[in-house]
Protein backbone atom coordinates (compact mmCIF):
# COMPACT_ATOMS: atom_id res chain seq x y z
CA UNK A 1 0.00 0.00 0.00
CA UNK A 2 1.56 3.18 -0.46
CA UNK A 3 1.50 5.93 2.63
CA UNK A 4 0.80 9.21 1.90
CA UNK A 5 3.46 11.65 2.81
CA UNK A 6 2.38 14.59 4.66
CA UNK A 7 4.38 17.86 3.27
CA UNK A 8 5.47 20.51 6.06
CA UNK A 9 5.51 24.42 4.82
CA UNK A 10 9.07 23.70 4.29
CA UNK A 11 8.42 21.41 1.48
CA UNK A 12 10.28 18.57 3.45
CA UNK A 13 8.32 15.07 3.50
CA UNK A 14 7.53 13.97 6.88
CA UNK A 15 5.28 14.68 9.34
CA UNK A 16 3.29 18.42 10.11
CA UNK A 17 5.39 20.45 11.56
CA UNK A 18 3.78 21.41 15.10
CA UNK A 19 3.02 24.59 16.44
CA UNK A 20 2.81 25.96 19.83
CA UNK A 21 0.90 29.07 20.55
CA UNK A 22 0.99 30.29 23.65
CA UNK A 23 -1.83 33.02 24.93
CA UNK A 24 -3.62 32.02 21.46
CA UNK A 25 -7.26 33.13 22.95
CA UNK A 26 -6.49 37.39 21.87
CA UNK A 27 -6.84 39.22 18.95
CA UNK A 28 -3.62 37.94 17.47
CA UNK A 29 -3.59 34.03 18.33
CA UNK A 30 -7.11 33.56 16.55
CA UNK A 31 -6.03 34.89 13.12
CA UNK A 32 -1.89 32.85 13.70
CA UNK A 33 -3.76 29.58 14.62
CA UNK A 34 -6.23 29.77 11.38
CA UNK A 35 -3.35 30.63 9.12
CA UNK A 36 -0.73 27.84 10.19
CA UNK A 37 -3.68 24.87 9.87
CA UNK A 38 -4.27 26.08 6.03
CA UNK A 39 -0.25 25.98 5.86
CA UNK A 40 -1.00 22.21 6.95
CA UNK A 41 0.53 22.38 10.35
CA UNK A 42 -0.75 20.66 13.65
CA UNK A 43 -1.74 23.82 16.40
CA UNK A 44 -1.66 23.30 20.01
CA UNK A 45 -2.35 26.87 21.28
CA UNK A 46 -2.97 27.65 25.16
CA UNK A 47 -5.54 30.36 27.02
CA UNK A 48 -6.27 31.75 29.84
CA UNK A 49 -8.45 29.58 32.65
CA UNK A 50 -12.25 31.32 31.64
CA UNK A 51 -11.04 32.02 27.99
CA UNK A 52 -12.58 30.18 24.88
CA UNK A 53 -11.11 29.55 21.54
CA UNK A 54 -13.55 27.35 19.40
CA UNK A 55 -11.05 26.36 16.28
CA UNK A 56 -11.82 22.80 15.26
CA UNK A 57 -8.27 20.61 15.17
CA UNK A 58 -6.38 22.62 17.83
CA UNK A 59 -5.36 21.48 20.35
CA UNK A 60 -6.38 23.60 23.64
CA UNK A 61 -4.52 24.08 26.95
CA UNK A 62 -5.15 26.36 29.83
CA UNK A 63 -2.25 28.31 31.07
CA UNK A 64 -0.89 31.25 32.90
CA UNK A 65 2.74 31.91 32.20
CA UNK A 66 3.32 32.89 35.70
CA UNK A 67 3.33 29.19 36.57
CA UNK A 68 6.37 27.99 34.81
CA UNK A 69 6.31 24.39 35.83
CA UNK A 70 2.97 24.49 33.75
CA UNK A 71 4.70 26.06 30.88
CA UNK A 72 7.42 22.67 31.17
CA UNK A 73 4.93 20.41 31.37
CA UNK A 74 3.18 21.65 28.09
CA UNK A 75 6.21 21.79 26.11
CA UNK A 76 7.17 18.43 27.15
CA UNK A 77 3.80 16.73 26.27
CA UNK A 78 3.34 18.98 23.45
CA UNK A 79 7.23 18.94 21.67
CA UNK A 80 6.47 21.49 19.31
CA UNK A 81 8.82 22.81 16.29
CA UNK A 82 7.62 26.19 16.94
CA UNK A 83 6.75 28.31 19.61
CA UNK A 84 5.38 31.67 19.45
CA UNK A 85 4.85 33.92 22.57
CA UNK A 86 1.70 36.01 22.20
CA UNK A 87 0.39 35.85 26.03
CA UNK A 88 0.71 39.46 27.28
CA UNK A 89 -0.98 42.38 29.20
CA UNK A 90 -1.44 44.22 25.66
CA UNK A 91 -2.66 47.31 26.40
CA UNK A 92 -0.87 50.81 26.84
CA UNK A 93 -3.75 52.12 28.49
CA UNK A 94 -3.91 48.93 30.99
CA UNK A 95 -0.53 49.69 31.72
CA UNK A 96 -0.51 52.83 33.33
CA UNK A 97 -3.77 51.90 35.44
CA UNK A 98 -1.98 48.33 36.59
CA UNK A 99 1.90 48.65 35.81
CA UNK A 100 2.56 45.66 38.43
CA UNK A 101 0.23 42.96 36.34
CA UNK A 102 1.83 44.00 33.10
CA UNK A 103 5.68 43.70 34.48
CA UNK A 104 4.60 40.24 36.32
CA UNK A 105 3.37 38.73 32.92
CA UNK A 106 5.17 40.72 30.09
CA UNK A 107 8.87 40.48 31.79
CA UNK A 108 8.71 37.50 34.64
CA UNK A 109 6.18 35.56 32.12
CA UNK A 110 8.42 36.06 28.75
CA UNK A 111 11.14 34.83 31.12
CA UNK A 112 9.62 31.62 32.51
CA UNK A 113 8.66 30.56 28.68
CA UNK A 114 13.06 31.26 27.93
CA UNK A 115 13.73 29.21 30.83
CA UNK A 116 11.01 26.80 30.08
CA UNK A 117 12.73 26.37 26.30
CA UNK A 118 15.85 26.24 27.85
CA UNK A 119 15.34 23.29 30.17
CA UNK A 120 14.21 21.28 26.75
CA UNK A 121 15.93 18.56 25.47
CA UNK A 122 14.36 19.08 21.63
CA UNK A 123 14.50 22.78 21.66
CA UNK A 124 12.00 24.84 19.34
CA UNK A 125 12.56 27.57 17.29
CA UNK A 126 10.56 30.76 19.19
CA UNK A 127 9.22 34.12 17.99
CA UNK A 128 8.60 36.26 20.99
CA UNK A 129 6.42 39.29 19.98
CA UNK A 130 7.63 42.75 21.23
CA UNK A 131 6.09 46.21 19.90
CA UNK A 132 7.14 49.19 17.69
CA UNK A 133 6.40 50.90 21.23
CA UNK A 134 9.46 49.84 21.93
CA UNK A 135 11.36 52.92 20.36
CA UNK A 136 9.64 55.53 22.47
CA UNK A 137 10.20 58.90 21.28
CA UNK A 138 11.68 58.60 17.54
CA UNK A 139 13.11 61.99 16.51
CA UNK A 140 12.42 63.23 12.70
CA UNK A 141 16.10 62.02 11.56
CA UNK A 142 15.09 58.40 13.13
CA UNK A 143 11.99 57.99 11.00
CA UNK A 144 11.25 55.56 9.18
CA UNK A 145 12.93 53.33 12.29
CA UNK A 146 15.34 50.81 12.30
CA UNK A 147 15.74 47.92 14.25
CA UNK A 148 18.94 49.44 15.60
CA UNK A 149 17.92 52.43 16.56
CA UNK A 150 18.55 53.51 20.31
CA UNK A 151 15.21 52.28 22.58
CA UNK A 152 13.36 54.86 25.05
CA UNK A 153 9.86 53.08 25.71
CA UNK A 154 7.64 55.87 26.86
CA UNK A 155 5.11 53.67 28.66
CA UNK A 156 4.89 50.75 30.89
CA UNK A 157 4.24 48.36 28.44
CA UNK A 158 6.78 49.57 26.11
CA UNK A 159 9.28 49.42 28.81
CA UNK A 160 8.28 45.40 29.43
CA UNK A 161 8.43 44.31 25.72
CA UNK A 162 12.15 46.34 25.83
CA UNK A 163 13.06 44.16 28.57
CA UNK A 164 11.42 41.11 26.41
CA UNK A 165 13.46 41.34 23.79
CA UNK A 166 16.49 41.98 25.95
CA UNK A 167 16.14 38.72 27.61
CA UNK A 168 15.30 37.11 24.21
CA UNK A 169 19.12 38.04 22.49
CA UNK A 170 20.58 37.41 25.78
CA UNK A 171 19.22 33.75 25.93
CA UNK A 172 19.97 33.44 22.26
CA UNK A 173 23.34 34.65 22.60
CA UNK A 174 24.37 32.63 26.01
CA UNK A 175 22.12 29.69 25.70
CA UNK A 176 21.99 29.20 22.15
CA UNK A 177 18.08 28.96 22.00
CA UNK A 178 17.01 29.65 18.60
CA UNK A 179 14.93 32.61 19.69
CA UNK A 180 13.77 35.60 17.61
CA UNK A 181 11.72 38.58 18.30
CA UNK A 182 9.82 40.63 16.33
CA UNK A 183 8.53 44.55 17.10
CA UNK A 184 5.09 44.61 15.91
CA UNK A 185 3.63 48.09 15.01
CA UNK A 186 -0.08 48.48 15.14
CA UNK A 187 -2.32 46.03 13.89
CA UNK A 188 -5.70 46.03 13.10
CA UNK A 189 -8.74 43.74 12.03
CA UNK A 190 -11.88 42.64 12.61
CA UNK A 191 -12.75 41.02 16.25
CA UNK A 192 -9.81 43.25 18.09
CA UNK A 193 -10.92 44.69 21.12
CA UNK A 194 -12.11 48.13 21.15
CA UNK A 195 -9.30 49.74 23.52
CA UNK A 196 -7.71 50.03 20.49
CA UNK A 197 -8.40 52.97 18.66
CA UNK A 198 -9.26 51.35 14.75
CA UNK A 199 -11.68 49.09 16.59
CA UNK A 200 -13.02 51.96 18.81
CA UNK A 201 -13.75 54.31 16.10
CA UNK A 202 -15.66 51.36 14.12
CA UNK A 203 -17.24 50.48 17.43
CA UNK A 204 -18.48 53.93 18.18
CA UNK A 205 -19.46 54.65 14.44
CA UNK A 206 -21.62 51.31 14.30
CA UNK A 207 -23.11 51.83 17.83
CA UNK A 208 -24.42 55.43 16.37
CA UNK A 209 -25.25 54.05 12.75
CA UNK A 210 -27.77 51.75 15.03
CA UNK A 211 -29.62 54.19 17.22
CA UNK A 212 -27.64 52.45 20.28
CA UNK A 213 -25.62 56.37 21.24
CA UNK A 214 -25.96 59.56 19.97
CA UNK A 215 -24.24 60.45 17.10
CA UNK A 216 -20.92 61.75 18.89
CA UNK A 217 -17.54 59.89 18.70
CA UNK A 218 -15.70 60.61 20.89
CA UNK A 219 -11.66 60.59 20.90
CA UNK A 220 -8.58 61.30 22.18
CA UNK A 221 -5.37 62.65 20.77
CA UNK A 222 -6.04 62.79 16.93
CA UNK A 223 -2.13 64.44 16.25
CA UNK A 224 -0.17 61.66 16.69
CA UNK A 225 0.54 59.00 13.16
CA UNK A 226 1.25 55.16 13.68
CA UNK A 227 1.73 52.53 11.06
CA UNK A 228 -0.97 50.60 10.86
CA UNK A 229 -0.79 47.17 9.12
CA UNK A 230 -3.73 44.19 8.90
CA UNK A 231 -3.46 41.39 11.20
CA UNK A 232 -3.71 38.69 8.55
CA UNK A 233 -0.21 40.09 6.72
CA UNK A 234 1.01 40.54 10.25
CA UNK A 235 0.79 36.80 11.19
CA UNK A 236 2.04 35.77 7.70
CA UNK A 237 4.62 37.44 8.71
CA UNK A 238 5.45 35.56 12.14
CA UNK A 239 5.42 32.49 10.56
CA UNK A 240 8.11 33.49 7.61
CA UNK A 241 10.15 34.63 10.38
CA UNK A 242 10.12 31.75 12.99
CA UNK A 243 11.42 29.66 10.24
CA UNK A 244 14.05 31.89 8.05
CA UNK A 245 14.98 34.28 10.46
CA UNK A 246 18.42 34.81 11.97
CA UNK A 247 18.48 33.61 16.00
CA UNK A 248 19.04 36.46 18.19
CA UNK A 249 17.74 38.87 15.75
CA UNK A 250 14.83 41.44 15.90
CA UNK A 251 12.52 42.15 13.03
CA UNK A 252 10.08 45.33 12.64
CA UNK A 253 6.86 43.93 11.56
CA UNK A 254 4.49 47.03 10.20
CA UNK A 255 3.78 48.83 7.00
CA UNK A 256 6.04 51.33 6.78
CA UNK A 257 3.62 54.28 6.61
CA UNK A 258 2.65 56.20 9.44
CA UNK A 259 -0.91 57.33 8.84
CA UNK A 260 -2.24 60.32 11.24
CA UNK A 261 -4.92 59.10 13.54
CA UNK A 262 -7.38 62.11 12.49
CA UNK A 263 -6.91 60.84 9.12
CA UNK A 264 -8.27 57.20 9.99
CA UNK A 265 -10.52 59.04 11.74
CA UNK A 266 -12.05 60.51 8.74
CA UNK A 267 -11.90 57.24 6.76
CA UNK A 268 -14.11 55.96 9.04
CA UNK A 269 -16.53 58.36 9.41
CA UNK A 270 -16.49 59.07 5.26
CA UNK A 271 -17.76 55.28 5.27
CA UNK A 272 -20.73 56.14 7.03
CA UNK A 273 -24.08 57.86 6.13
CA UNK A 274 -24.95 59.31 9.16
CA UNK A 275 -24.07 62.43 10.22
CA UNK A 276 -21.29 62.00 13.35
CA UNK A 277 -19.55 64.88 15.40
CA UNK A 278 -15.87 64.47 16.61
CA UNK A 279 -15.66 65.37 20.43
CA UNK A 280 -12.44 65.15 22.49
CA UNK A 281 -12.64 62.84 25.55
CA UNK A 282 -9.73 63.76 28.12
CA UNK A 283 -9.87 60.25 29.64
CA UNK A 284 -8.67 58.84 26.14
CA UNK A 285 -5.56 60.71 26.00
CA UNK A 286 -2.57 58.82 27.26
CA UNK A 287 -0.11 60.80 29.99
CA UNK A 288 2.73 60.47 27.53
CA UNK A 289 2.32 59.74 23.53
CA UNK A 290 4.90 59.29 20.94
CA UNK A 291 4.31 61.70 17.90
CA UNK A 292 5.40 59.25 14.88
CA UNK A 293 5.43 55.80 15.03
CA UNK A 294 6.96 54.46 11.93
CA UNK A 295 8.77 50.90 10.82
CA UNK A 296 11.84 50.85 8.55
CA UNK A 297 10.81 47.07 7.44
CA UNK A 298 13.87 46.03 4.89
CA UNK A 299 14.81 43.65 7.77
CA UNK A 300 12.21 41.26 7.18
CA UNK A 301 12.10 41.81 3.99
CA UNK A 302 15.36 40.62 3.26
CA UNK A 303 15.40 37.48 5.28
CA UNK A 304 11.83 36.71 4.21
CA UNK A 305 10.39 38.21 1.24
CA UNK A 306 7.84 39.58 3.26
CA UNK A 307 5.36 43.03 2.15
CA UNK A 308 2.02 43.40 3.34
CA UNK A 309 -0.37 42.85 0.81
CA UNK A 310 -3.71 44.17 2.28
CA UNK A 311 -4.44 47.82 1.77
CA UNK A 312 -5.16 49.99 4.71
CA UNK A 313 -8.95 50.84 3.14
CA UNK A 314 -9.46 47.40 3.23
CA UNK A 315 -9.09 46.70 6.94
CA UNK A 316 -11.22 49.45 7.81
CA UNK A 317 -13.59 48.46 5.37
CA UNK A 318 -13.84 45.02 6.96
CA UNK A 319 -13.15 45.90 10.66
CA UNK A 320 -16.36 48.80 10.48
CA UNK A 321 -18.63 45.45 8.67
CA UNK A 322 -17.36 43.22 11.64
CA UNK A 323 -18.83 46.03 14.36
CA UNK A 324 -21.96 46.55 12.16
CA UNK A 325 -22.73 42.45 12.22
CA UNK A 326 -21.49 42.76 15.71
CA UNK A 327 -23.95 45.56 17.35
O1 LIG B 1 -5.65 39.24 29.35
P1 LIG B 1 -6.52 38.15 28.79
O2 LIG B 1 -7.27 37.37 29.83
O3 LIG B 1 -7.36 38.61 27.63
O4 LIG B 1 -5.52 37.03 28.20
C1 LIG B 1 -4.48 37.42 27.31
C2 LIG B 1 -3.35 36.45 27.47
N1 LIG B 1 -2.69 36.61 28.76
C3 LIG B 1 -2.09 35.58 29.38
N2 LIG B 1 -1.86 34.32 29.01
C4 LIG B 1 -1.21 33.52 29.87
N3 LIG B 1 -0.77 33.92 31.07
C5 LIG B 1 -0.99 35.19 31.50
N4 LIG B 1 -0.57 35.56 32.72
C6 LIG B 1 -1.67 36.09 30.65
N5 LIG B 1 -2.07 37.38 30.73
C7 LIG B 1 -2.68 37.68 29.59
O5 LIG B 1 -2.53 36.73 26.35
C8 LIG B 1 -4.81 37.23 25.86
O6 LIG B 1 -5.64 36.13 25.63
C9 LIG B 1 -3.41 36.99 25.24
C10 LIG B 1 -2.88 38.18 24.49
O7 LIG B 1 -3.84 38.51 23.56
P2 LIG B 1 -4.25 40.03 23.25
O8 LIG B 1 -4.24 40.82 24.51
O9 LIG B 1 -5.50 40.01 22.43
O10 LIG B 1 -3.04 40.50 22.39
P3 LIG B 1 -2.90 40.39 20.79
O11 LIG B 1 -3.47 41.60 20.17
O12 LIG B 1 -3.34 39.05 20.35
O13 LIG B 1 -1.34 40.53 20.65
C11 LIG B 1 -0.48 39.42 20.71
C12 LIG B 1 0.91 39.90 21.05
C13 LIG B 1 0.98 40.49 22.45
O14 LIG B 1 2.21 40.08 23.00
C14 LIG B 1 0.98 41.97 22.22
O15 LIG B 1 1.61 42.69 23.25
C15 LIG B 1 1.75 42.08 20.90
O16 LIG B 1 1.32 40.94 20.16
O17 LIG B 1 1.46 43.24 20.20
Amino acid sequence: MKSTLLCNFNGKAGTAMKSFIIGGAGFVGDYLIRYLQAEGQKVAVTKMPGETIDIPDADVYDLNILDKNGIVDLLEQVRPDYVYHLAAQSSVAVSWKNPQLTIDVNIKGSVNVLEAIRGLSHKPRTLLIGSGEEYGPIRPEETPVTEENAIRPGNIYAATKACQNMFGRIYAQAFGLEVMMVRAFNHIGPNQDSLFVVADFCRQTAEIEAGLKEPVIKVGNLSVARDFTDVRDVVRAYDLLIRKGETGETYNIGSGRAIVIEDILNMILSKSKTKIQVEKDPSRFRPVDVPTIEADTRKVYEVTGWVPKIPLEQTIQETLDYWRRKI
